[in-house]
């Protein structure tokens, strides 16, 4: 096979970093492949299959490389208005307002099987215009949805979950795919292949004048957050996440040279100046000190005045870390604090300790950070309680008074159940949900089940959201952004996932918590006044 065309399928517009690394990667150890990278979500709706047709009429591609990134259309969080519209529709006590939610939602879910609908089409154009190609498909939204995806894809369509670097590499080789994460449909067989060895990435990196030759619409990412990969894998044991299954959990790690000549390059030759570090875990624990502390020292010592931002476990954070950090540009921050209870957080095997989250954070704030917090919260997780749904509102305070009330925003950000997680396991055993169930089958059950709010705390939490909601709805909070946020262009939003900015612009993350407060304060004193008063009866012993 001499010819590759990558095609990164629609999702909200983000730099489509997996395909980038995965044509230099061949590009390096096959230079005479001719490459092209076509990114789909750069054209309206309407122009996507001709944009798909003339490429490959064009290029004449042997190989077709489909990278499927996005599919979760109703995300758990507040910054998506498809968690208002279900809380509304579940929960509301006006029944108009579920009336307008069911049509919001409606439609909402029609945008989501359309979505898929148009994803899917692709491969299929590919198969019937072009049948001499091979397809093959990858990417995050794949590996998370392989098995239902594969069953609606074209016969013969590989399947790649994870890292595909060395599984395009051997099929454009003609090699077995025996020792890869291979999904693949034989009528009605499906056939899986197991990952040998992982990939080391000492080698990985970006050949960027390459990469502007094959990839004409890099301008487009101008002023965006470009991605840039510096370890692979995770060893934590979060129950509800994904990324371990996704990457691994064994850590491996680039030099931290070739992370920061990737991030020279773009800063020199594209303009670009802020950067996300897309790793699982930027700071994966202690033995990954020596490499985010030289990435950092790199970046200062290049001059490159850039503001990264990356997921990063402030647990984990040193006073000299948290210097470094602030030095070399770190811009806003998300952290998912998920509970102020211990329990709750142990019980998710989340593997860190509260007190050293907000060591974390005081380091931060000594050294000087002036970005914002996202402080996540997935309340009624698994052994919540009203006492704590009582300690995430204290831990909120606690972060606020350590960094400053204006720069935390708390946002309100459910467990949403994910296949292939220690959750969904759970869940599966607990009769919760259905075995056979189809995680991408949406209906107005699945969806309350699969964002995770149960009773008996759903109701009230879902109370003080929608309180919160209703106040700042059409209101902005009247501070000024800093850091990252102050310096994007208007129209595109400056933190990396814009759609968080709608829960933290009118800080209604904030509000929840208080209300949830009041409601659970309120709730205790008639508890406690009912109790007072049943003690006072005389009973006939007394
Ligand atoms: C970093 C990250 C973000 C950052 C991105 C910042 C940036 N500027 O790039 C932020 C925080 C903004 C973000 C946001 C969101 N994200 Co995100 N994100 C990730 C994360 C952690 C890494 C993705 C990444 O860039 N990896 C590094 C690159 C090199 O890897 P890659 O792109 O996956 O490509 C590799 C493989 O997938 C494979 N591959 C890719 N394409 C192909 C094609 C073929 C043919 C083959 C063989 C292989 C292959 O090979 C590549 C190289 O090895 C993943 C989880 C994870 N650990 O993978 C989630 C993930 C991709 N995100 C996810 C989601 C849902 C979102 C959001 C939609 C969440 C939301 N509801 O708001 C948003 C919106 C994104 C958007 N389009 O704007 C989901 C997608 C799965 C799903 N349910 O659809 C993931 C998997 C997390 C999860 N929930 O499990 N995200
Ligand atoms: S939530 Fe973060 S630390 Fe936990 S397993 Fe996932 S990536 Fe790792």
């Amino acid at each position: 096979m001499n010819s590759i065309l990558y095609i990164f399928l629609p999702c909200k517009k983000v730099y489509p970093i997996g395909v980038t690394y995965l044509a230099d990667f061949i590009h390096r150890r096959k230079p005479e492949v001719r490459q092209r990278i076509l990114d789909l979500s750069l054209y309206p709706d309407a122009q996507r299959s001709r944009a798909v047709r003339d490429a490959a009429t064009e290029f004449k591609p042997d190989l077709v490389c489909f990278s499927w990134r996005d599919i979760q259309i109703f995300s758990p969080h507040e910054g998506d208005s498809s968690l208002e519209h279900a809380f509304n529709f579940y929960f509301a006590s006006n029944p108009l307002k579920r009336i307008v939610a069911s049509f919001a939602g409606l439609q909402q879910l029609y945008r989501y099987y359309s979505h898929i609908r148009a994803a899917l089409s692709y491969p299929w154009l590919i198969a019937k215009e072009f049948p001499k190609a091979h397809i093959m498909i990858g990417g995050g939204a794949f590996t998370a949805f392989a098995d239902q995806l594969i069953q609606k894809l074209p016969e013969g369509t590989i399947g790649i979950l994870g890292e595909g670097e060395d599984a395009i590499l051997k099929v454009i080789e003609g090699q077995s795919l025996e020792n890869e994460r291979y999904i693949l449909r034989e009528g009605k067989t499906i056939r899986k292949g197991q990952q040998g060895a992982p990939a080391l990435l000492d080698a990985l990196t970006v050949d960027l004048p390459y990469l502007t030759s094959i990839f004409p619409q890099y301008q487009e990412y101008a002023g965006e957050s470009i991605g840039v990969q510096s370890k692979r894998g995770c060893p934590y044991d979060c129950a509800f996440c994904l990324y371990p299954y996704i990457e691994g959990k064994r850590v491996r790690y680039r030099p931290p040279s070739m992370v920061v000549k990737d991030i020279s390059q773009h800063y020199h030759q594209w303009g670009a100046r802020r950067f996300w570090f897309t790793d699982a875990q930027f700071i994966t624990g202690k033995e990954a000190y020596p490499q985010c502390t030289e990435i950092l020292e790199r970046i200062l010592a290049e001059k490159l005045e850039i503001e990264w931002s990356g997921y990063i476990r402030t647990s984990l954070i040193t006073p000299e870390m948290a210097k470094l950090m602030v030095r070399s540009g770190v811009g806003d921050l998300e952290v998912a604090i998920t509970s102020g209870s211990q329990e709750v957080l142990n019980n998710l095997h989340m593997g860190f300790k509260l007190e050293r989250l907000y060591d974390g954070c005081r380091y931060l704030a000594e050294a000087g950070f002036k970005g914002k917090v996202i402080l996540n919260y997935s309340l009624n997780s698994p052994k919540e309680t009203e006492e704590s749904l009582l300690q995430s509102v204290e831990s909120y305070k606690v972060v606020a008074a350590i960094l400053g009330e204006e720069r935390v925003f708390p946002l309100m950000f459910f467990l949403g159940i994910q296949p292939n997680t220690d959750l969904e396991q759970r869940l599966l055993e607990e009769g919760y949900l259905s075995a056979g169930y189809n995680p991408l089958m949406l209906t107005p059950t699945s969806i309350r089940k699969l964002l995770y709010n149960p009773a008996p705390l759903n109701s009230f939490i879902a109370k003080a959201c929608l309180r919160a909601w209703e106040r700042k709805e059409g209101s902005r909070d009247p501070r000024k952004w800093t850091g990252s946020l102050s310096q994007a262009p208007k129209e595109s939003g400056p933190y990396a996932d814009k759609s968080l900015i709608r829960g933290i612009e009118g800080n209604s993350g904030r509000d929840a918590l208080l209300s949830l407060e009041e409601i659970l304060r309120s709730r205790q004193s008639l508890r406690a006044a009912k109790d007072a008063s049943e003690k006072s009866v005389p009973t006939p012993a007394s």
